[in-house]
This record gives C-alpha cells, structure tokens and sequence, in this order.
C-alpha cells in the first residue's frame, strides 16, 4: 500500500494570489525545505496556465524525488506526465480518473463525512482525503467541518492512507496525526503571515513537528 509522507504540501494558486507570492517562488521554498509530496491546486486557470505552471514546477522539483499531485484536471495532469491525481467529489470519479491516469498514476479523493468515505474506501482511490478538521478560509464553500473526533471515526471506516485537510497549522498537525491521520495536507499554514518568517522557515517548522 502506499505510504504518505506526513506533510502534504497544497500550492493552490487561488490562495497564492491573494496574498501576493508567485507560485515559482512558492514551490522553491518548497523544494529547499525538502517537501516530498506537493499538490498544485488550481481552480481557476486556463489550461494553457495550469499546463505552464505544472512544467515549471516539475522544472523546480527535478532533482529531487517529490511525487507531484495534480488536482482535478485528468488530462493535464496526464500530458505533464505528473505522477498522480486529486479529485474532490464533483470531479472525474476516480474510476474514470484511473483510466485516464493508468494504472501507476496515485489517485486521491476528497470526502467530508463518513458517507463520502465509505464510497471511497471502496473506490480505485490510493488514498482519501477528510476535511475540513477545522475551519479554513483556503476552500470555497467548505463543507461542515469534521473535526477530530469526526476524524477518529473515519480513520476506523478505511485502510486506505488517511490525508486531513482544512485549517491545519503548527499548532494543531500533531493531534491531528495522533487522530489517525497519516498525512496532514496544508495551504495556508505554510505561509508565514507578516513581514517576518518564509514559506522555506514554515515548511521545515512542520517537517521537524512532524518528524
Ligand atoms: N479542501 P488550509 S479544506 C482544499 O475539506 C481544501 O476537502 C478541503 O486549506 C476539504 O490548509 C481545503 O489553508 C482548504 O485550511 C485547506
């Protein structure tokens, strides 16, 4: 089965935007902080846009053995050769992202109750996703959250590599592990908030917790 590092990196671009970081900038501090699994999250792009950004991110992480994610877009994340695939509940199932993606391709899927995840277990998906733990301001229209003790019961739903996701900071990552999550899949938590501090000092903060 597969195995998740504990920290996965979401470089969303809606998020990047509003708070003025180019995404090259971003993934450099995320590839100089040694994060090995990076989703690029992108709701808005054109897919000429997406395209570019997912060459130069591939660019930015080739010397190293980071699994990129692409989120949503199957045919995108196929002709970037990009090792795998994010789909929420709207998207592409993931049976369907599979015959896209092929066999190789790791597959997630975001689900937000215990219904959602029970469907999910079952599905082709690699791994699953449940959010929001907590409330984020990162996600359109989140859904109600999950919190840990929601957590707790879905980690006894699925054997499937478990990602939480939704207002994950420094503060709150460890009791979310100690919940059952393997991973904790974070946005806004991995850019510093001011003038002091950098994605670089964020990203190698939660590295080191997480440890
Ligand atoms: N999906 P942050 S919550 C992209 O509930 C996303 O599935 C969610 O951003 C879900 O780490 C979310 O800034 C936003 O809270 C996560």
């Amino acid at each position: 089965m597969l195995a998740l590092p504990r920290l996965y990196a979401i470089a969303d671009a809606d998020t990047l935007a509003r708070r003025g970081m180019a995404l090259e900038d971003f993934a450099t501090q995320l590839r100089d902080a040694g994060v090995t699994l990076l989703q690029y999250r992108d709701k808005q792009g054109t897919p000429q846009q997406v395209l570019e950004n997912t060459a130069c991110i591939r660019e930015i992480f080739s010397a190293t053995d980071c699994t990129l994610i692409l989120n949503d877009r199957a045919d995108l994340a196929k002709l970037a050769c990009w090792h795998g695939l994010h789909v929420g509940q709207e998207d592409l199932s993931p049976g369907g992202a599979r015959a896209v993606m092929g066999q190789q391709a790791i597959l997630g899927i975001s689900t937000h109750n215990e219904a959602q995840l029970i469907a999910a277990d079952a599905s082709d998906a690699d791994y699953v996703a449940i959010g929001p733990i907590f409330p984020t301001d990162s996600k359109e229209k989140p859904d109600p959250v999950v919190g840990l003790e929601g957590l707790r019961r879905v980690r006894a739903l699925t054997r499937k590599p478990l990602v939480a996701i939704g207002g994950i900071t420094l503060s709150n990552a460890a009791e979310v592990i100690a919940a059952g999550a393997d991973s904790v899949a974070v946005i806004s938590g991995l850019l510093p908030f001011g003038d002091s501090g950098s994605v670089e000092k964020s990203t190698r903060d939660f590295l080191l917790h997480l440890r």
